[in-house]
């Protein structure tokens, strides 16, 4: 799926998504989710055919034709996989969908959500010309959207922020540097603080928290941090160590539903707020990001936005869209909540393998 414009973050720019889903029949049901790798292995390690690999190698052999009773037993099924969250968080969210529909209940209700509405804000990628950023970003404040972040790499950040923070100077505003910093940069991001930021996101490497703490002691903005966080174990740990103040939920990052929702815990219990990240999805990661997001505990407006940013003609029915108060209603119809456009994916599919029991 062609992205209705680049996507430029600190690791690179992305055009075109390969989108990978999975789609499970199990008891007369059919659970659709997403596999949120990018294309390549520079957020995290995972890509789309690597997941490919895991799911059809590992996987596949290790969940056909068995019986779990409940969706968030599927983890016991693939526990002898290691990482490749992405890939497991695929299979497993199609059973959780299975489970709604089972049980006659809105994906967001067996989640132990309550929210009717979520709170929608968008991620602007970087921009050559920052008069070309400041003109979407008039557009997404038109359109409702309740907090804008910002992409940041070196040499491309004070001066981006300033300027944006000259033209607005109370809008809910944060950045994400997607781990393009040391921690020597500490000076330079210090000045930051002088922004009255909500967040600094992942401002160091992808796979450290200990560094992050060092970083937060110096800083007045808190941090929040995205790629490292993988388990509820990460979540306490950089919690206990003060590496953050608030931390983004990915369901492909942490591997599915039930290890968000142990996340989404630890963080209730302890006071952190949360928020839901995206990963330019379709609308079937999208979908799953809305039901997640009506847990308690999501008290920041995520990453999850209207269909219509990313793609001519999303995948979903309907597409997901944003009301002018920038808010998303979560539905109340059992299962998913949005249908699947099967005609459009079978016109996009470039590559489809079936397992059966
Ligand atoms: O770090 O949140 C991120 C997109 C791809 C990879 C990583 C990230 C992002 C985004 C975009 O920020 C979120 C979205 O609009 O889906
Ligand atoms: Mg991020």
């Amino acid at each position: 799926m062609k992205l209705r414009s680049p996507f430029e973050t600190s690791f690179g720019t992305t055009v075109n998504r390969r989108v990978l889903l999975v789609e499970v029949r199990s008891e007369g049901a059919t659970g659709w989710a997403e596999i949120t790798t990018p294309e390549g292995p520079f957020y995290n390690a995972e890509t789309t055919d690597s997941a490919w690999h895991v799911f059809q190698d590992f996987i596949v052999p290790m969940v056909l034709g068995k019986s779990v009773e409940r969706a968030a037993d599927a983890t016991l099924l693939m526990q002898g996989i290691r990482g490749n969250e992405m890939a497991r968080a695929g299979f497993e969210n199609a059973l959780w969908v299975i489970e709604a529909i089972a049980k006659q209940q809105p994906l967001s209700k067996l989640l132990g959500g309550q929210r009717e509405e979520i709170a929608s804000g968008v991620s602007l990628g970087i921009q050559a010309d920052t008069s070309v950023l400041l003109e979407k970003i008039q557009q997404e404040l038109e359109a409702g959207y309740r907090r804008i972040k910002l992409k940041i790499k070196p040499g491309m950040d004070l001066q981006v922020v300033r300027q944006v923070r000259e033209k607005y100077p109370t809008i809910p505003l944060m950045v994400d540097a997607n781990s393009a910093y040391r921690l020597e940069d500490a000076p330079l991001l210090k000045e930051l603080d002088a922004f009255d930021l909500m967040m600094i996101e992942q401002p160091l490497n992808w796979d450290d928290i200990y560094l992050h703490s060092l970083l937060q002691k110096q800083l007045k903005t808190p941090i929040c941090l995205d790629e490292c966080i993988h388990n509820a174990g990460h979540a306490r740990a950089a919690i206990e160590m003060h590496a953050c103040g608030i931390i983004n939920i990915k369901l492909g990052r942490v591997g599915g539903h039930s290890e968000a929702r142990h996340i989404h815990d630890v963080c209730l219990h302890r006071n952190v707020p949360v928020w839901c990240g995206g990963m330019l999805e379709s609308g079937v990661g999208r979908a799953h990001n809305v039901a997640m997001s009506a847990l308690p505990g999501f008290v920041l407006p995520g990453d999850v936005s209207a269909s219509r940013r990313y793609w001519e003609e999303d995948i979903i029915e309907p597409e997901i869209e944003v009301r002018s108060n920038g808010t998303i209603p979560v539905p109340k119809t059992p299962g998913l909540g949005y249908e699947v456009n099967e005609d459009r994916v079978k016109r996009l599919t470039v590559r489809e393998q079936e397992w059966r029991a």
